[in-house]
């Protein structure tokens, strides 16, 4: 009797801890829902709206070859990011006051603008 007890308990324990405690581990991933595609001459989006104080994580996918596309350029913050071809490389953005800021390749072929707004 006292063994059943037990095991009951341990029972309703286990389920406690695996319905209300456990917790899945996040999934860490580099894609953020901002992703821009680079191809055929222009940036997918162009142009893109985020809120300001927060750093943002812009996902650049090259499927561009030729070698200009290669370097995406964010001048107001000195920053410049090398896009292997048909991979996504993130690029990571200090927080930004309100404002635009522009992103273009190397030549300036590809341009696009960030539109930094307070919320
Ligand atoms: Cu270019």
């Amino acid at each position: 009797m006292l063994l059943v007890n037990v095991l009951g308990l341990g029972l309703i324990v286990w389920i406690v801890w695996w319905f209300w405690l456990y917790k899945t581990p996040p999934v860490s991933t580099e894609i953020s829902d901002l992703v821009i595609t680079v191809a055929d001459g222009i940036y997918q989006p162009a142009s893109l709206r985020v809120p300001a104080n927060q750093a943002q994580t812009l996902t650049f996918i090259r499927k561009d070859a030729s070698p200009c596309a290669e370097t995406v350029v964010f001048p107001e913050f000195d920053l410049s990011e090398t896009l292997s071809l048909e991979k996504a490389v993130a690029v990571r953005l200090p927080p930004m006051k309100a404002g635009h800021y522009a992103f273009h390749c190397q030549m300036q072929m590809y341009k696009g603008e960030l539109t930094v707004e307070e919320v």
